[in-house]
C-alpha cells in the first residue's frame, strides 16, 4: 500500500464477499498504518466490552455474544485513525493552502493525524500554529460579534460521542440558535421523517435478536458487503436456517449475492459458493415505491380472493383494527394506482413484483432493512412510508422477528440526534433543557444542511463550526458549497484528519485537532469513556485504547467546553467540571433526555442497555395514537420539473455511491474490489448497450453534465466509462467526486436530503484527454 496509484485496471471480481480478499486487504492496511502490532491489539478491543466502539458503521452486535466482532472495513477505519503519520506545524510550513488544494482527497487524509491547533494566515496562504486559548478567544470574538446567533452554523458529523454531542447542543442552544445542519440531513433524514409520521418514532423498531427470528429479511437499497460487513453474518445465519433474504438493488452487489465470513475458515476454503440471497430484484433508480406499491396491490388482490373463498386472511386484520389508522384510504389509493404505472416506474416486470409479493406473504415474520438507495431521492419520505404500509398490512411491526430497520451509517449518527443535534427540535427537549438549566433556549427551527449552505451563500450566516466531518465534500453542488464556506467570516473544523473542508477557508479559519474513538482520553478525573447508540438503539460505552499521537490534541467535549467558555463568559453551566469527569455530562443527559434515567449505572453494564423503541412495543406516539397508513400518490414522473424544463432527455440517470475502499469522503485506497476496479475512482459504471447507444465505447473518457434548468453548468471531467452489469438507462459513480453534479435545489420533499441517487446526466466525449486506459 502506498500512495502511488497502481495502473488502473478493471476486471470483474469472481470471489465471494469477505473471505481471503478481505484478509489480504486488512493486512495491507495494518502494515501501512506504521504501527501494526499496536493496532492489532487495538482491533481486538473493537466492539468488546471495555474496548472502543468501532468508528466504522452503526451496525450493532448481539449484546450477549462475547466473540470478537470486526470486519475488513472496520479494520480499515481503525488503522486509518490510528496512524503514526502526523500533520503538524512543519507539514503546514511546507505546504501552502493553495498547493494543498491541488491534492486529491485521498492524498490529504493520507498525510496523517492533525496534531496541533492551526490558524489560517491569509497573507502567507498557510496554516500557522495557534494556542488553544487564542483559538477559543477568536471563536468567541466572532460569535459575540454576530447580530444574531442565527448567523452561525454548527455542523455535526456522526462520529461525535453522545457526550460531545450533548455538550455541543447545550452550548449552541445556550448561545441561542438551533442551526444544526448535520450529516444525517444527507443520510437517513427521510427515514426519520417517514417513520415519525407513520409510527411515531424516527428510529428502527428491531433489535439484533429479531434477525435471529425473521422468516424473511428484505434489503432495499443497501450494500452491506461494503458498508455494513458485520450485517453479513446475521444474513448468512438467516439463510442457513431457511429464511429468505430478498434484495432490491439495481446493482448485483457482491455482499448480497455471495459472501464468506473471515472468521469461518472452512467456508473460505470452499469459496463460499452458497448463494446468500434467495431473490434479487433490480429496480429502476427511485423505483422502489412503485415496486412496494405493486406488492401491496398483489396482497390486496389475494386478500379479496381469500375472503371470497373463505380462506385464511392475507392481512392481519386484528392488528390493523387495533393498531392502525387510515387503512381504507390507503387501500383505495392502492386500487387507484394502475399496474402500468407501477411496472413502468419500478423497472420490474409484473412477474417479478408478484414473486416479491409471494415471498413476502409466505413469511410469517419480516424485517425490512434499507439505506441510501431509498433515502436519497426526491420521494424518499413516501417511499419509506410505503415500506411501512406494506409491513403494517401483515402486522410486521412490533413483534419478535419483524419490524423496520433503517440501517444507519456513521457509528453514532443515531445517538447524536437522540442527544438533541436537531434543527427541528422537539418541544419536549427544549422544555426539559429549560427546566434543568437556568437559561432560555431558542424555540424557532434552525437550518439543516441545504438551508445552511444557502444562508452562507447569501451572507445570512457568517460563522461555520464543524464538529467532525467534511462539509465541503459531503454536500451537493461542490463549487457552490465551497463558495459558501469561503464567504464566511470564520470557519472552524474540529477534526482528526486533514480534508478539503480545511482548505475552503473563511476570512479566518481554524483547525482544531481532536482525539478519535481509538485514543485514550485523559481528563482531570482520569481516563474517560464516552457512549454511543447503534442502529438498534443499544447504548454502550467506548474506551480509547491507544496513546494519543500528540499531547496537543484535545477531546471533542473539551474543545466544545473551551468554545463555550470563550463565547458565553460567566455562565450557569460549569464547563470545566463537566470535562473533568464525563459522568457529570451523563448525569445531565439522564436529567433531560428521555430513556437515560440512571445513565451512569446502566451503561456500566457489559453490552450496555437498550433505549427502547415505542413502535417496537406497539405504542404509537403519533397524533392519531395509531400507526398511520400513508396514502401517497405515486409520483407521476420521477424526472423533476427542473430537468424536464431543460427540454433535454437525460442520457442516463446517475446514482452516486461508495467504493469498497472509502469511508464517505475518506478515501482509503483506489480499489473497489467487489466491482473489479483497481487504482482509479473517476469511473462511471454503465450498461454496454447504453454506452454504444450514446456513441461511446467502453474504456473511453467522458465528461458528465447534469441537467437542471437554472443555467448553472455542473460538470465532472475525464471519467472512464466502464461496461458494467447495470440496468439500462442507469449509471453509477463514486461520491464525493460526483458531488459537483448534484444541484443544491434537488432534494427530498419533506427531508431536504440531496438526491444523490438520482441525477439526470448527459455524457460528452472528454474535453481533455480522450485516450483509452483499458
Ligand atoms: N466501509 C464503509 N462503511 C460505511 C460507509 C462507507 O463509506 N464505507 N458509510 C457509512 C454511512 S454514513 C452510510 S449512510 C452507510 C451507507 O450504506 P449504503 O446505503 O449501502 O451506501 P451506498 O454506497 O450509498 O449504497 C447504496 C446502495 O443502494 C443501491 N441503490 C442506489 N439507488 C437505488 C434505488 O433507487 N433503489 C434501490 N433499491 N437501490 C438503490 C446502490 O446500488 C447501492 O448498492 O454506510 C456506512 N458504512
Ligand atoms: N453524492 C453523495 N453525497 C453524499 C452521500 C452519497 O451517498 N452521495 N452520502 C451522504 C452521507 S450518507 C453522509 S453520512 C455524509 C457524510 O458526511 P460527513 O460526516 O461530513 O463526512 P465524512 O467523510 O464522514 O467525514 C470525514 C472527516 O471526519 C473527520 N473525523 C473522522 N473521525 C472523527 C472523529 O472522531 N472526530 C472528529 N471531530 N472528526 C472526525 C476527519 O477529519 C475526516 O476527514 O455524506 C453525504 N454525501
Ligand atoms: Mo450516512
Amino acid at each position: 500500500m502506498s500512495l502511488q496509484p497502481i495502473n488502473p485496471r478493471y476486471q470483474p471480481y469472481k470471489g465471494a464477499a469477505a473471505g481471503w480478499g478481505a484478509l489480504i486487504s486488512v493486512t495491507r492496511f495494518w502494515l501501512d498504518s506504521k504501527q501494526p502490532f499496536k493496532n492489532l491489539r487495538a482491533l481486538l478491543k473493537t466492539n468488546q466490552n471495555g474496548g472502543f466502539d468501532c468508528p466504522g458503521c452503526a451496525w450493532g452486535d448481539s449484546p450477549e455474544d462475547g466473540r470478537v466482532k470486526f470486519c475488513e472495513n472496520g479494520a480499515k477505519a481503525v488503522n486509518w485513525e490510528a496512524t503514526k503519520r502526523r500533520v503538524d506545524a512543519a507539514f503546514f510550513a511546507r505546504h501552502s493552502v493553495s498547493a494543498l488544494r491541488q491534492q486529491s482527497d485521498y492524498w490529504l487524509e493520507y498525510q496523517g493525524r492533525l496534531t496541533e491547533p492551526m490558524r489560517y494566515d491569509r497573507a502567507q496562504d498557510r496554516y500557522v500554529p495557534v494556542s488553544w486559548d487564542d483559538a477559543f478567544a477568536l471563536i468567541g470574538q466572532h460569535l459575540r460579534a454576530l447580530e444574531s446567533p442565527d448567523q452561525a452554523e454548527f455542523y455535526t458529523s456522526g462520529r461525535a460521542s453522545n457526550e460531545a454531542a450533548y455538550l455541543y447542543q447545550l452550548f449552541v442552544r445556550a448561545y441561542g440558535t438551533n442551526n444544526f445542519p448535520d450529516c444525517s440531513n444527507m443520510c437517513h433524514e427521510a427515514s426519520g421523517v417517514a417513520l415519525g409520521r407513520s409510527v411515531g418514532v424516527g428510529k428502527g423498531s428491531v433489535t439484533f435478536a429479531d434477525f435471529e427470528h425473521a422468516d424473511a429479511i428484505f434489503v432495499f437499497g443497501q450494500n452491506p458487503g461494503t458498508n455494513h460487513p458485520r450485517m453479513l453474518e446475521p444474513l448468512r445465519e438467516a439463510v442457513q436456517r431457511g429464511a429468505q433474504v430478498v434484495a432490491f438493488n439495481p446493482l448485483k452487489e457482491r455482499g448480497l449475492e455471495r459472501f464468506q465470513h473471515p472468521q469461518h475458515a472452512l467456508e473460505m476454503l470452499s469459496n463460499g459458493s452458497r448463494p446468500l440471497n434467495t431473490a434479487f430484484f433490480r429496480p429502476a433508480l427511485g423505483g422502489d415505491m412503485a415496486a412496494v406499491r405493486g406488492m401491496a396491490k398483489f396482497l390486496l388482490q389475494w386478500e379479496r380472493e381469500a375472503q371470497a373463498k373463505g380462506e385464511p386472511a392475507v392481512f392481519d386484520h386484528a392488528f390493523i383494527a387495533e393498531h392502525t389508522d387510515g387503512v381504507d384510504a390507503y387501500l383505495a389509493e392502492v386500487d387507484a394506482t394502475p399496474w402500468e404505472h407501477i411496472v413502468e416506474q419500478s423497472g420490474l416486470s409484473l412477474a417479478e413484483i408478484e414473486t416479491a409479493a409471494t415471498m413476502y406473504r409466505r413469511a410469517e415474520r419480516v424485517i425490512a432493512c434499507w439505506a441510501m438507495g431509498l433515502t436519497q431521492h426526491r420521494h424518499s419520505v413516501p417511499t419509506i412510508q410505503e415500506v411501512v404500509n406494506l409491513q403494517l398490512l401483515r402486522g410486521n411491526v412490533g413483534r419478535p422477528g419483524a419490524g423496520l430497520c433503517p440501517v444507519r451509517g456513521h457509528s453514532n449518527v443515531q445517538g447524536d440526534r437522540t442527544m438533541g443535534i436537531n434543527d427541528r427540535p422537539p418541544v419536549a427537549l427544549l422544555d426539559a433543557l429549560e427546566k434543568r438549566f437556568d437559561f432560555r433556549v431558542p424555540r424557532h427551527n434552525g437550518h439543516n444542511t441545504v438551508e445552511a449552505i444557502n444562508a452562507m451563500l447569501e451572507g445570512r450566516s457568517k460563522v461555520f463550526i464543524g464538529l467532525g466531518g467534511n462539509f465541503a465534500q459531503a454536500t451537493p453542488d461542490s463549487p457552490r458549497t465551497h463558495q459558501a464556506l469561503e464567504s464566511c467570516a470564520l470557519t472552524v473544523h474540529i477534526s482528526t484528519k486533514l480534508n478539503r473542508s480545511h482548505l475552503t477557508c473563511g476570512t479566518d479559519a481554524l483547525i482544531l485537532p481532536c482525539l478519535g474513538r481509538t485514543d485514550i482520553d485523559r481528563q482531570a478525573g482520569g481516563p474517560q469513556a464516552v457512549t454511543v447508540e447503534d442502529s438498534f438503539s443499544m447504548i454502550h460505552a467506548s474506551y480509547g485504547q491507544l496513546e494519543p499521537l500528540s499531547k496537543q490534541m484535545r477531546s471533542e467535549p473539551a474543545i466544545v467546553a473551551g468554545i463555550a467558555k470563550a463565547t458565553l463568559g460567566d455562565h450557569p453551566v460549569d464547563w470545566d467540571a463537566l470535562i473533568a469527569n464525563y459522568d457529570r455530562i451523563r448525569d445531565l443527559i439522564a436529567d433531560t433526555i428521555p430513556g437515560f434515567a440512571d445513565f451512569n449505572r446502566r451503561v456500566a453494564n457489559p453490552g450496555g442497555f437498550h433505549l427502547g423503541n415505542s413502535a417496537g412495543e406497539r405504542r404509537w406516539t403519533t397524533a392519531t395514537g395509531k400507526a398511520n397508513f400513508a396514502a401517497s400518490v405515486l409520483p407521476a414522473d420521477l424526472l423533476p420539473e427542473q430537468v424536464r424544463q431543460t427540454g433535454e432527455k437525460p442520457d442516463l440517470i446517475l446514482q452516486t455511491l461508495r467504493s469498497h475502499d472509502q469511508y464517505n469522503t475518506t478515501v482509503y485506497g483506489l480499489d473497489d474490489r467487489y466491482r473489479g476496479v483497481r487504482g482509479q475512482r473517476e469511473v462511471v459504471f454503465a450498461n454496454e448497450a447504453d454506452i454504444r447507444r450514446l456513441g461511446f465505447e467502453p474504456g473511453q473518457k467522458i465528461d458528465m453534465v447534469s441537467l437542471w434548468s437554472d443555467g448553472v453548468e455542473r460538470r465532472v471531467s475525464n471519467f472512464t466509462l466502464l461496461a458494467f452489469d447495470v440496468p439500462e438507462g442507469q449509471a453509477a459513480a463514486y461520491y464525493p467526486e460526483t458531488n459537483p453534479l448534484v444541484p443544491l435545489e434537488s432534494h427530498g420533499e419533506g427531508s431536504f436530503t440531496p438526491t444523490s441517487k438520482f441525477v439526470a446526466v448527459r455524457l460528452e466525449a472528454a474535453r481533455e484527454d480522450a485516450s483509452r486506459i483499458l
